[in-house]
């Protein structure tokens, strides 16, 4: 039988642009860390690191990469962060993740490019540490633009936004908790905690290890 070990919980949070994944996260670490659970906040792209300047400088326009290569380096991106992810969580440190792979298969997958289909998508982040639990923010294009405008980056348009969303609704499976995002941001807030919580104490009690995507 595994052996049973109390670990910190490994929480994502996915959703359309403006959909406030943001926003949610930074308060829920907030809380958490106000409860008393060991909690930090990481998001992904992680653009502090060699990998991450690249990603960076490619949604901020400032260098062209080939559509395979850079879905490449966002997987890469996570694995670089792989061993210091466990590390946390087993430590006893819960995780709060500002998008993860889902993004990274929806937004590829999403340019509709022959030969990346979704399933080629998927390869490079088999494997990887699987979250607990999956936040899923929704909110349709149209509300995310009553917003406010978008910034400059890669990607910042409605009919790829539209596309992308379509990929997430693809993917959505059972550990996936979907959020009307519609919602005040106090509301919503509230749901995610009640939530959170119930992954926090199941992560303590020793009795999930951390799984590996997609199995
Ligand atoms: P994301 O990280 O998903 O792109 P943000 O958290 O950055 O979204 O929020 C995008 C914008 O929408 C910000 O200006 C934020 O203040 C605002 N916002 C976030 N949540 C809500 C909400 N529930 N209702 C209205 N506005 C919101
Ligand atoms: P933000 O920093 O505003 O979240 O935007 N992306 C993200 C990908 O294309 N692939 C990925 O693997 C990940 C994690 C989504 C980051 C942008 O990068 C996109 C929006
Ligand atoms: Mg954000």
């Amino acid at each position: 039988m595994a052996q049973q070990q109390a670990r910190g919980a490994f929480i994502v949070f996915e959703g359309a642009d403006r959909a406030g994944k943001s926003t949610q996260c930074q308060m829920l670490v907030e809380h958490l860390q106000a409860q008393g659970v060991a909690a930090e906040l990481w998001r992904f792209p992680d653009r502090t690191t060699p990998i991450g300047k690249m990603i960076n400088s490619y949604l901020t326009s400032q260098s062209d990469i080939d559509d395979a290569a850079v879905h490449l380096l966002f997987s890469a991106n996570r694995w670089e962060k792989r061993e210091e992810l466990l590390r946390k969580l087993h430590e006893g440190t819960t995780l709060v993740v500002d998008r993860y792979a889902y993004s990274g298969v929806a937004f590829t997958a999403a340019k509709g490019l022959p030969g990346l289909d979704r399933a080629w998508c998927m390869a490079p982040d088999a494997g990887l540490p699987a979250p607990d639990a999956v936040f899923f923010l929704c909110l349709t294009v149209e509300q995310a633009a009553a917003r406010g405008g978008y910034g400059e980056e890669r990607y910042e348009k409605d009919e790829f936004q539209r596309k992308v969303l379509d990929q997430f609704h693809a993917m959505r499976g059972s550990s996936w908790r979907v959020v009307d995002a519609s919602q005040s941001i106090d509301a919503i807030q509230q749901q995610l905690r009640e939530q959170a919580a119930a992954v926090v104490a199941r992560c303590q009690r020793g009795t999930s290890p951390v799984g590996k995507l997609w199995e």
